[in-house]
């Protein structure tokens, strides 16, 4: 398998560090989205990442539903979701909620860099979409004292705040504070400690 795109995006590094805590072999070709679109194109018209290129050469796109082949892939009693509902529904809900809020933070970014005047009434709503999800995801966390947000295990769920968290911070520095959000900020330092969130990282390199 072939995952493209670059780890400074928040959704292939959520598939990233899946396949690596899956032990999934898979090789990388850590292509930008706007510099190799050109490279992307041919498998995704989109052109957008993740991409994840199949042996078949079949080519899936959209983090979501490249994890849900993935997860089916993991060797049972390692899947990143929790078997059964309540649980499933709740974790699939905390990522949801957490990828939405990458929609937001990407859509913040290319408004600040793509436009030579951005917007103020969209920047303002996005601002405040960035806001109100991290406040509620902030509250959650806070009545929840296991290691992880589902127990003793690492979940989608805390992968994809973890790569999301940490986009915010390097593509909005200063935007959102550790003292805003304690409990999110000291759960994603824990995470940038792991192996996987290690292995699977690079400082964000903004589109040309
Ligand atoms: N919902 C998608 C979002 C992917 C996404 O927004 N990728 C960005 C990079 S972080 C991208 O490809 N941007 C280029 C574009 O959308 O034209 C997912 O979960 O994979």
């Amino acid at each position: 398998m072939i995952l493209i795109g670059q780890y400074d995006s928040p959704f292939v590094r959520r598939v990233g560090i899946a396949m690596t805590l899956y032990g999934l072999a898979f090789e990388h070709r850590p292509w930008s989205a706007f510099s190799d679109a050109f490279r992307i194109r041919q498998f995704n018209p989109l052109i957008r990442v993740p991409t994840l290129v199949l042996d078949s050469g079949e080519a899936l796109i959209d983090s979501h539903a490249i994890l849900d082949y993935l997860d089916g892939l993991a060797d049972e009693g390692r899947q990143l979701l929790p078997a059964s509902n309540p649980e499933r529904y709740r974790a699939r809900r905390v990522t949801s909620l957490a990828a939405g809020l990458g929609d937001k933070a990407v859509s913040l970014f290319y408004e600040r860099t793509m436009h030579k005047a951005a917007s103020d009434i969209w920047v303002e709503r996005l601002k405040a979409q960035i806001d109100g999800a991290l406040t509620v995801l902030d509250i959650e966390r806070s009545t929840i004292a296991t290691d992880y947000w589902f127990g003793s295990r690492i979940s989608h769920a805390d992968i994809t705040v973890g790569a999301v968290w940490r986009y915010i911070n390097d593509a909005h520095p200063g935007l959102v504070t550790a003292e805003d959000f304690p409990t999110l900020a000291a759960m994603c330092e824990r995470l940038e400690t792991l192996p996987a969130f290690r292995q699977i990282s690079q400082p964000l390199i903004a589109p040309v």
